[in-house]
């Protein structure tokens, strides 16, 4: 019983999900889901594709968090257009939830929408949003057996990006084995290895972006 009423909920999600691309599509907005745990560095990450790609492209980022807007502001002092959605508990966003956070938004003066989801490595992999590509962001704190226990973020993943680089010396990582594992369970996810703090390796997830961007425009 409880694993149909699952089943219902994620079949009414990918419904509105559809909708949801359909309207991007109009609009050529191009739309990229940012999933992590809390504090591996999804706001960090979207700070920098801004300062990197603002001059290029017209950038706008929705903001999922349980609670307050920090994030927004910090998008928004960035320079970036930024909409709030706060899930009052809810440990993913939905695609009911993008619905209004599009109402919100100019989307005909929008080509590169980032979506952070809320922190969490388990609910977000299963809620379509809408979106064209999905980004799974590890740092390095969290350890390297994180495939192993949450399978399904990095099978569904177009990108994985593993972030605090800066901290390798530090800490008993094994990144060839990570990068091996997630191969495993996905041979289509490019990787890229990133430090948000000194901007090492951001320049190759900046170029993946553009190109994925340029892509979707040429379709
Ligand atoms: N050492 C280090 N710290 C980082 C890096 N990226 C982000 N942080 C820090 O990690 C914390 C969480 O980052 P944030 O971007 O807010 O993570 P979010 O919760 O996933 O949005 C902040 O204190 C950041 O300054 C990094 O590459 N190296
Ligand atoms: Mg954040």
């Amino acid at each position: 019983m409880e694993v149909k009423v699952l089943q219902n909920i994620l079949s009414a999600n990918d419904q509105l999900a559809a909708r949801n691309r359909q309207l991007l599509n109009q609009k050529r907005v191009f739309t990229v889901n940012i999933m992590s745990s809390p504090g591996a560095g999804k706001t960090s990450l979207i700070l920098h594709t801004i300062k990197g790609l603002k001059d290029k492209v017209k950038i706008a980022v929705i903001e999922g968090d349980v609670a307050s807007s920090l994030d927004a502001e910090k998008v928004t002092a960035y320079g970036g257009r930024a909409v709030q959605i706060n899930t009052d508990g809810g440990c993913h966003l939905d695609a009911n939830m993008l619905v209004s956070a599009l109402d919100n938004l100019p989307l005909d003066d929008i080509e590169l929408l980032l979506i952070e989801n809320v922190g969490n490595l388990i609910c977000p992999a299963e809620f379509a949003l809408g979106e064209h590509k999905k980004v799974m962001l590890l740092s390095l704190p969290e350890g390297d057996d994180k495939p192993y226990k949450y399978p399904l973020m990095f099978t569904i993943a177009d990108a994985v990006v593993i972030n605090k680089l800066d901290l390798l010396p530090y800490l008993d990582f094994d990144i060839e084995g990570f990068c091996r594992t997630v191969k495993g369970l996905n041979q289509r996810a490019e990787i890229f290895r990133v430090s948000c703090k000194t901007g090492e390796g951001v320049e190759s997830w900046l170029s993946w972006l553009w190109n994925e961007l340029k892509n979707y425009n040429s379709i």
